[in-house]
């Protein structure tokens, strides 16, 4: 079972409206429902895991990533408007990889813009696509089983990142593609398994997304239109090259290495909410089992 739920809640409302008599009569009137939401993303949507660091080496293959997911989860009491929203990750190095890599550049540390190499949407109008209160969904950059590279298991994702231009990208034809707003990547959407930056942007960034050069260079949004970040870096000592500016993200999580088979999940508080201070330091812990969330029901 699929936990987004596509609806079109303008037709619902408008079909009440007009009429009026078929309402039964503890019916909620149309302006109680709608103080009961659908709410807007700010707020509302965090990052609940990111799993980027790759398949732990298994059936002859070294180096398995295809297995990568974000998941999103709705942490208010109300449904929230999913459709539109944005996910990227950002430009810049993840720490010393490679000698001679050195922090800094023009995409990091910014206080006003965030800056994404790739931006997707969820496909819809923002009230067509509404996430339960405490539903997450799924963001595969393949939605598969994975089996026998890896133990997480995607096929049931909610969307996944599919790459047309290449022609090398498998298109799962039950799970809706994301819609690409803007992509620097390669045959399909892989975030850096040194340790990436994944933003969420609420879905009027889409109009006020800018170039910051060619086709190349990244695309920037004001801090404004932040909804979420999750910030990763390669090691502990990696703390030089965060890409994102502290009034954004103050900190940043890594794990152990690479190919680890590791995720970074939100950390929760005593109620089990999850623990949002906009530092990934504090706010995500290591987790050794990914769980994509959509293996329950
Ligand atoms: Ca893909
Ligand atoms: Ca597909
Ligand atoms: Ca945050």
């Amino acid at each position: 079972m699929k936990k987004v739920s596509f609806v079109v809640m303008s037709l619902l409302i408008s079909a009440c409206a007009k009429d009026p008599e078929s309402e039964a009569p503890n019916m909620p009137s149309l302006t109680d429902t709608g103080a009961v939401g659908p709410l807007m993303p700010k707020g509302n949507i965090k990052i609940e895991e990111v799993y980027y660091s790759g398949a732990v080496p298994t059936a002859g293959i070294d180096r398995y990533y295809s297995d990568q997911f974000i998941e999103l989860m709705n942490v208010a009491d109300a449904p929230v408007m999913v459709g539109g929203l944005i996910i990227g990750d950002a430009p810049g190095l993840a720490g010393a990889i490679n000698p001679g890599n050195a922090p800094g550049g023009p995409y990091v540390n910014d206080p006003d813009y965030v800056y994404l190499s790739t931006a997707w949407r969820i496909p819809g109008e923002p009230e067509d696509v509404l996430l339960e209160p405490g539903e997450s969904l799924v963001i595969a950059q393949d939605a598969a089983t994975h089996n026998p590279y890896s133990p997480v298991n995607t096929l049931n994702a909610d969307f996944e990142a599919y790459v047309d231009e290449f022609g090398e990208d498998f298109d799962d034809a039950i799970v809706p593609n994301l819609e690409s707003l803007w992509y620097g990547a390669g045959y399909d959407w892989l975030v850096t398994v040194f340790g990436p930056t994944i933003i969420v942007l609420s879905p009027d960034a889409a109009e006020a997304l800018e170039q910051t050069g060619g086709e190349y260079e990244p695309v920037r949004a004001h801090v404004s239109t932040v909804v979420d970040t999750m910030e990763a870096l390669m090691d502990g000592d990696s703390g030089d090259f965060k890409r994102l500016h502290s009034s954004v993200d103050s900190g940043f999580i890594h794990v152990s290495g690479t190919y680890t088979g590791e995720s970074v999940r939100r950390i929760r508080d005593e109620n089990d909410q999850l623990v949002d201070t906009d530092d990934s330091g504090a706010d995500f812990e290591v987790s050794s089992t990914p769980n994509p969330g959509i293996t329950e029901d």
